[in-house]
C-alpha cells in the first residue's frame, strides 16, 4: 500500500526540482485556459501598479499649484500612459483573464475553443505594452487628430503608441471570437442559453461588443499610422494635405467618430464583465436566488445595444448640427433604463437576504453605489447644453473614474476575493480584505469626489499647472490638495490587497469546499 505515497512523493520532488527554466518554459508554452487566465491576471495587475504609480506622480504634481516634480511634457506623457494603460493593459485584459479561468468550467467545457489562439492573444500583449511604455506618447488616451500627426507630434512615440494599440486591439478581437465560439459551441448538453450563469451572459455580451467595435478602432489607428508615415490625408486638413487634395481634404472629426464608435462601447466592455461578477457574487453572499434572471440577461444585451448608439455624446462641442446631436442625447439617457433594471434587481436580491458581509459582497455593493454615482454624473454630461460647461473639465475626470474605478475596479476586486479560494485553494485574510475595502472606499471618494467641484470651478482636465486658475478660483487650492491626499491613501491601500493576496497564496488556510457557506 506504500506505492501511491511513493509516487506522490516523487511527483512532489520532481515539481520542486524543476528549474526556473523549466517553469518559465511551461508558462510560456501553456495553452491551458486556467494558466492563460492567470497570466492575464498577473500581467494586468502589474500594469495596475505601474499606471497607478503614474497617477501618484500626477496627483503629487497637482497637490499644489505651480510646477513641482514634473515638467509639462513629462506630465502629458504620464497622464496619457496612465489612461492608455489603465484601460488597455489593465481593465480590459484582467476580465479576459478571469473569464478565461471561469467561462469554460461554468459551461462545462474542457478548455476554450481555440487554445493556441488564446495563448497568442495573451502573448501579443507583451510587445504591445512594451511599445506603449517605451513610446510614452503625449496625446492623451484619445489620440485626437490632428495632434497625432507627425506635423504636430514628431518623433516615434506616437508611432509606438499606435502600433501597440493595434496589437492590443488584435489580441482583443482574437479573445472575443474565442469566447463567442466557446460559449456557442462548447456548452455541456442541456445547458441552454437561459440556464447559463450570468457571468457567462456578461462575457457573451462583452465579446459581441469587442468583435463589432474593436476592428473599427484598429482601422482608425491604422489610418492615423498611414497619415503619419506615408503622408495620406485621412485626418489632416493642413500642410501638404491642403495643397495636394484641395477638393477632398481629410477630416479630424472623422477620427473622433471612429475613435468613439469603439471607445464608447469600450466603456461597457470594461463594465459588463464587472456586472457579470456582481450577478454571481450577490446571490451567493445573500443566500438567495438572483431576482429577475431573464431581465438581467436581457439588460446586459440592452446596454450593449444602446452602447453602440451613443458615441456622438463625446462630440457635442465639435460643431455638429443640433439635428445630428439630439438623438444621441436621448439615446445616451436611455442607457439608464437597462442599467436601472440591473440596479433595482440587485437591490431586490439583497432585500431580506441573509447577508454575509464578507469582502466580495462589500466590493459588489461598493460597485452598485459608486457606479450609480458615475452613471448619474453621466446623465448631466449627456445633456447637450450642460455639456458645454462640463466638456474637457475636471468634472469629466471625476465622472470617468467613478465609472471605471467605482465600477470596473470595484467589480474586479469583488471577483478577485470571490474567486481567490477557487484559484489558489486557500482563503485570503478576511479582516485585511475588509480594511482594504474601507480604505479603498474612503480613498476613492476623497480623490475623485472633489474633482466634480474642481471641474465646476473652471479647471480643465489635462492641466499641468493651475497657478492662473487659482487666482480666480481660490477653492482650487484646498480641493486639489484634498484630492491628492485621497490619491495617496487610495494608492497605499492597494498595498494591503497585494500583501493579502501574496501571503495568503502561500500561507492562507486551506479553502473549504464552499468558502461562502
Ligand atoms: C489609482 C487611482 C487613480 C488616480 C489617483 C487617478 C488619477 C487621474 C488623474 C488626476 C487624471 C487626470 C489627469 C489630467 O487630466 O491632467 C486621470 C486621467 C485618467 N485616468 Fe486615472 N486615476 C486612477 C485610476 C484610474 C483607473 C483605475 C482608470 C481606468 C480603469 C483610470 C483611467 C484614466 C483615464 C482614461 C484618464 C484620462 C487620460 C487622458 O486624459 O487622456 N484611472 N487619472
Ligand atoms: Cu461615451
Amino acid at each position: 500500500m506504500a506505492y501511491p505515497t511513493v509516487v506522490k512523493v516523487r511527483e512532489e520532488a520532481a515539481l520542486e526540482a524543476r528549474t526556473w527554466r523549466e517553469v518559465a518554459y511551461h508558462w510560456m508554452t501553456t495553452t491551458n485556459h486556467k494558466e492563460i487566465g492567470i497570466l492575464y491576471i498577473v500581467f494586468s495587475f502589474t500594469f495596475f501598479v505601474l499606471a497607478g504609480l503614474l497617477a501618484m506622480f500626477i496627483r503629487a504634481e497637482l497637490a499644489t499649484p505651480g510646477p513641482t516634480i514634473l515638467d509639462e511634457s513629462r506630465y502629458a506623457q504620464f497622464f496619457s500612459t496612465h489612461g492608455t494603460s489603465m484601460i488597455f493593459l489593465f481593465i480590459i485584459p484582467v476580465f479576459v483573464g478571469f473569464a478565461n479561468y471561469f467561462v469554460p468550467p461554468l459551461i462545462g467545457a474542457k478548455d476554450m475553443a481555440f487554445p493556441r489562439i488564446n495563448a497568442l492573444g495573451f502573448w501579443m500583449l507583451l510587445p504591445a505594452a512594451a511599445m506603449i511604455w517605451i513610446g510614452q506618447a503625449d496625446v492623451g488616451w484619445t489620440g485626437y487628430a490632428p495632434l497625432t500627426n507627425r506635423i504636430y507630434t514628431p518623433g516615434s512615440g506616437v508611432d509606438l503608441w499606435l502600433a501597440g494599440l493595434i496589437m492590443v486591439g488584435t489580441s482583443s478581437i482574437l479573445g472575443g471570437v474565442n469566447f463567442l465560439v466557446t460559449i456557442f459551441k462548447l456548452r455541456r448538453p442541456g445547458l441552454t442559453f437561459w440556464k447559463m450563469p450570468l457571468f457567462v451572459w456578461a462575457m457573451m455580451a462583452t465579446s459581441v461588443m469587442v468583435v463589432m467595435a474593436t476592428p473599427v478602432l484598429a482601422g482608425a489607428l491604422t489610418l492615423a499610422f498611414l497619415d503619419r508615415n506615408i503622408g495620406t490625408c485621412f485626418f489632416l486638413t493642413t500642410g501638404a494635405c491642403a495643397a495636394h487634395s484641395p477638393g477632398n481634404p481629410g477630416d479630424p472629426i472623422l477620427w473622433q467618430h471612429l475613435f468613439w464608435f469603439y471607445s464608447h462601447p469600450a466603456v461597457y466592455i470594461m463594465v459588463l464583465p464587472a456586472m457579470g461578477v456582481v450577478n454571481e457574487v450577490i446571490p451567493k453572499m445573500v443566500r438567495k436566488p438572483l431576482y429577475g434572471y431573464k431581465a438581467m440577461a436581457l439588460a446586459l444585451f440592452g446596454i450593449a445595444l444602446i452602447g453602440f448608439l451613443v458615441w456622438v455624446h463625446h462630440m457635442f462641442t465639435t460643431g455638429l448640427s443640433l439635428t445630428a446631436r439630439a438623438p444621441f442625447m436621448f439615446a445616451t439617457m436611455a442607457v439608464a433604463i437597462p442599467t436601472g433594471v440591473k440596479i433595482f434587481n440587485w437591490l431586490a436580491t439583497i432585500w431580506r437576504g441573509s447577508i454575509n458581509f464578507r469582502t466580495p459582497l462589500l466590493f459588489a455593493v461598493g460597485f452598485i453605489a459608486l457606479f450609480t454615482i458615475g452613471g448619474i454624473t453621466g446623465v448631466y454630461q449627456a445633456s447637450i447644453p450642460v455639456d458645454y460647461k462640463l466638456q474637457e473639465s475636471y468634472w469629466v475626470v471625476a465622472h470617468l473614474h467613478y465609472v471605471l474605478f467605482g465600477g470596473s475596479v470595484m467589480g474586479l476586486f469583488a471577483a478577485a476575493y470571490f474567486w481567490f479560494p477557487t484559484i489558489t485553494g486557500r482563503m485570503y485574510n478576511e479582516r485585511l480584505g475588509q480594511i482594504h475595502f474601507l480604505a479603498t472606499l474612503v480613498g476613492m471618494n476623497l480623490t475623485f469626489f472633489p474633482m466634480h467641484f474642481i471641474g465646476l470651478s473652471g479647471m480643465l482636465r489635462r492641466t499641468f499647472d493651475y497657478t492662473n486658475e487659482i487666482a480666480f478660483w481660490p477653492e482650487l487650492g484646498p480641493l486639489n490638495l484634498l484630492s491628492s491626499i485621497g490619491a495617496f491613501l487610495l494608492g497605499a491601500s492597494q498595498l494591503i490587497f497585494f500583501y493579502n493576496v501574496i501571503v495568503s497564496r502561500y500561507k492562507g488556510k486551506p479553502a473549504p469546499a464552499d468558502p461562502w457557506a
